[in-house]
């Protein structure tokens, strides 16, 4: 099984969750792709009426629209009954970094409104503990005087051997990555465990000039892994 194999297994068993009459937080990336392909399918099959979507991004606002879902958007839907969506990391805690895809405020803003969030991975991304891979910790900041906001992040984490990094369009290019919502992203990678993540969290979110990070903390209500060995479902 190749991974996106799994990450097929794991996106379509997290729609046998989803039914008719539902309004549903509509995740981003590689994993909650193939759950929004699913869903058009059962619609256009007739197996699910009465669908609303709210997008987590542009890109999926985009697909959900070629697949013919009803679109919306938490103006109109305050309350969204299920989100799926995929995940970076998960920990034992069903804590969960997200946003390597960039689009972490809009996934935020929807899976806190929802009234059960389910994440979807593949088994390579379980950890032990958030950060613990050494890989990007999204933070998404203003674009005004970034590198101001690049080092009081840096300067948070200092103990924990943090290096803060723009992102850019690509490897190598001087272009900063433009979120869907006009703003940058500093990404921060730790050499040590951060420790406590609500102290993190509420360290970053003080700074002003960030607008959101990508740790998804207790958000996550059941996390379905789909590995070589089968499929693991995890209840909070
Ligand atoms: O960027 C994001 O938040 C994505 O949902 C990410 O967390 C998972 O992307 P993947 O399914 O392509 O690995």
């Amino acid at each position: 099984l190749t991974q996106d194999d799994l990450k097929k297994i794991a996106a379509y068993k997290a729609v046998e969750y989803v039914e008719s009459g539902m309004v549903l937080g509509l995740g981003t990336g590689s994993t909650a792709k193939h759950a929004v392909d699913r869903i058009g399918e059962l619609l256009r099959q007739g197996k699910l009426k009465n669908i609303v979507g709210i997008p987590t991004s542009k890109k999926t606002h985009e697909q959900a629209k070629s697949l013919g879902i009803p679109l919306s958007d938490l103006d109109t839907h305050p309350t969204v009954d299920l989100a799926i969506d995929g995940a970076d990391e998960v920990d034992p805690g069903l804590n969960l970094v997200k946003g390597r895809g960039g689009s972490l405020l809009r996934e935020k803003m929807v899976e806190s409104a929802c009234k059960r969030f389910i994440v979807i991975v593949d088994e390579s991304k379980w950890v032990r503990f958030i950060g613990e891979g050494g890989l990007a910790m999204p933070v998404e900041v203003v674009p005004f005087c970034w590198k101001f906001s690049a080092k009081r992040l840096q300067n948070l984490f200092e103990y924990a051997g943090c290096v803060a990094k723009l992102r850019t369009e690509k490897e190598g290019s001087a272009q900063p990555f433009v979120t869907d919502n006009g703003n940058f992203i500093v990404d921060l990678y730790f050499k040590e465990d951060i420790g406590d993540l609500k102290i993190a969290s509420d360290k970053i979110l003080r700074l002003a000039g960030v607008v959101e990070h990508g740790m998804f903390l207790d958000m996550a209500s059941t996390v379905i892994v789909a590995g070589e060995l089968g499929i693991t479902i995890k209840h909070k």
